[in-house]
């Protein structure tokens, strides 16, 4: 977790040296639609990249588990050989990513591009097109610095093909730093209040993927009840949950940031404890972690996930678990 913001650096450094690469292979698929898939973490870093590269590029864009392109091909692709996959996977040995990559080869589709921190592997040789990040492979079953070191890459990629500049996301390692360093004994105190046994994680837009991110860290490391919501769903039904015993997140954002505050304070009315992660203005009577107010809104992504990664941390350390291995996980899944 602490050393994520190094890993991003070489991610950036080395996605730099490749950007006329990338820009080729994208002009050559000249794709209308993208597809990221993964499973688990990558599933969420699928949505997030989805939601980033529609938004960047008006292309549309969409995220599924890799299991549903295994199991319901029809349903969640249209038009495969007009369609880039993007497969994101931390390991590069996941069955069902790789399975995933032969169906959609089977129904015509023909651009495959993958994400891994693990270049030598099955699903990179199936892929045309390789964003590796290598700098953050990691032992732990929990994905920490390998989620958020492939997120940098894929927003990386959005921008290449969007023609935006890179600039804004060299400024991500020194604020992921600032921010470890501000945020790490309130989250160790968060995290030993052992009182707070629900979790509700509430963000829009590509925060939503980030949402369930935090939310799967706190379930494998401390195995906590937790859920994650788009953050106006919330009060479809949910918030009947709220209690005392409840800690809201909230990962706000700046163009929601009225609607997804009030959403909080509601939760605050209901005795729940709220934890604000904006790069907004803070919310009264909630814990508040600053996020940069001058970074643009799509690059602001992996800067929610350290503190909610030292959260679970210091929660799985109260309740004397092991974090890097949680019970009944293995850190790959091969059917
Ligand atoms: C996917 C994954 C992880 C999860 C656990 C089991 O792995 O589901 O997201 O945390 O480690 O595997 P990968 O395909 O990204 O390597």
């Amino acid at each position: 977790i602490m050393s994520q913001a190094t890993a991003w650096s070489a991610a950036l450094a080395e996605f730099q040296g490749r950007v006329e690469q990338v820009q080729a292979a994208w002009d050559d698929a000249a794709p209308t639609r993208v597809l990221f898939t993964g499973c688990g973490s990558t599933y969420y870093l699928s949505l997030i990249a989805a939601s980033i590269l529609q938004g960047l590029t008006g292309i549309p864009a969409r995220g599924v588990p890799a299991s549903e392109l295994v199991l319901f091909p029809h349903h969640v692709t249209a038009d495969p050989g007009r369609t880039l996959l993007v497969a994101i996977s931390r390991s590069g040995t996941t069955s069902e990513t790789i399975a995933a990559v032969s169906r959609f080869r089977q129904m015509g589709g023909r651009r495959v591009w993958c994400v891994t921190c693990y270049p030598d592997t099955p699903l990179a040789q199936e892929s045309d097109l390789v964003l590796p990040a290598e700098a953050a492979q990691e032992e732990s079953v929990a994905q920490t610095r390998s989620f958020s070191t492939m997120l940098v890459l894929v927003q990386a990629l959005a921008a290449t093909v969007a023609h935006e500049p890179l600039d804004a996301l060299f400024s991500l390692p020194p604020a992921g730093e600032a921010l470890l360093e501000a945020t790490a004994g309130e989250m160790e105190g968060l995290g030993n209040r052992l009182e707070l046994c629900r979790y509700f994680f509430l963000g829009s837009g590509p925060q939503y993927g980030v949402a369930c991110e935090a939310m799967l860290k706190l379930k494998e490391m401390s195995i906590t009840h937790s859920e994650a919501y788009h953050a106006l769903e919330f009060r479809h039904g949910p918030k009947a949950m709220v209690d005392g015993e409840t800690l809201a997140v909230g990962l706000l954002s700046r163009r929601a940031f009225d609607h997804e505050r009030a959403v909080l304070m509601e939760t605050g009315e209901m005795a729940a404890t709220i934890l604000a992660l904006s790069p907004a203005e803070p919310i009264a009577g909630a814990i508040n972690v600053q996020l940069p107010t001058a970074l643009p809104e799509w690059t602001l992504p992996p800067l929610y996930l350290p503190p909610l990664q030292l959260l679970a941390y210091h929660r799985a350390m109260a309740k004397g678990l092991d974090p890097d291995r949680p019970r009944h996980l293995e850190a790959v899944v091969v059917l």
